[in-house]
């Protein structure tokens, strides 16, 4: 993966052209990047089915390596590996298609939490967990968080990220701005209390005291 550009390159380059930043943050910023590109960074992939685990990684890597729309047929049925410079990426099948296929998934994400890197530290450094923005029904996705995920992090929480992918489909494709690539304020808004209530469900259920870091408008064409 040599022809790969990295990408701490490209935003090194941003960060040296911002006007608004003095020379000591550029330094300190700049250092801390070169700090990251030689750290390896672990980060598992999960989600119902078709929530956009595949399509996320393809969109990170910038051309077709997951391949997209596939179920748990028999190729998916395992965590699979994706490298990106120094980032890891494991995808792990959806949940969603089925009790006895579901079991299986947990059990392997579980395992998979629980893995040790060679100098005997937690493998996993971050659990991403993306929820499909045009769904109602995201009652899966609280389970796999909720009894899967959380119980099973230790005491690092901070693992645990959580992600409203399809931004673009959360009002049925409305209020989404295919010019701009952009959500005009009406799904702005909507987007927001979706981000509330999930992290309601989340805290609400676990009555545990922390804020899981939310993120959205991840969106891929
Ligand atoms: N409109 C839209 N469609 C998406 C997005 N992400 C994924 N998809 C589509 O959702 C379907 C399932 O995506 P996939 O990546 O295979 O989901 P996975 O099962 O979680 O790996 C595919 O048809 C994708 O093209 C998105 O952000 N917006
Ligand atoms: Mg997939």
């Amino acid at each position: 993966m040599t022809n790969e550009k990295h990408f701490t390159d490209e935003l090194a380059n941003e960060i040296q052209a911002d006007p608004s930043l003095s020379d000591e943050a550029k330094t300190q910023v700049l250092f801390n990047l070169q700090k990251l590109k030689k750290t390896k960074v672990n980060m598992l992939i999960t989600g119902a089915t078709g929530c956009g685990k595949s399509s996320t990684i393809n969109a990170l890597f910038g051309y077709e390596k997951a391949k997209v729309g596939q179920g748990a047929s028999p190729e998916t049925m395992d965590i699979q590996k994706f490298e990106y410079n120094n980032i890891i990426l494991w995808d792990s099948p959806g949940l969603g298609d089925g009790k006895e296929a579901d079991i299986r998934h947990s059990k392997n994400i579980i395992d998979k939490l629980y893995e040790k890197n060679s100098d005997g530290e937690m493998l996993i450094d971050l659990v991403l967990v993306l929820l499909e923005g045009g769904s109602r029904d995201l009652g899966t996705s609280f389970e796999l968080i909720n009894q899967v995920i959380i119980p099973n992090l230790g005491e690092d929480k901070k693992r645990l990220l959580v992600a409203i992918n399809q931004a673009d489909m959360a009002m049925k494709g409305r209020y989404w701005n295919h010019a701009e690539n952009f959500p005009e304020p009406e799904l702005v808004k909507f987007l927001d209390e979706k981000v509330t209530s999930t992290r309601n469900r989340i805290k609400c259920y676990q009555r545990l005291n922390f804020d899981p870091f939310l993120t959205k408008n991840i969106v891929f064409n």
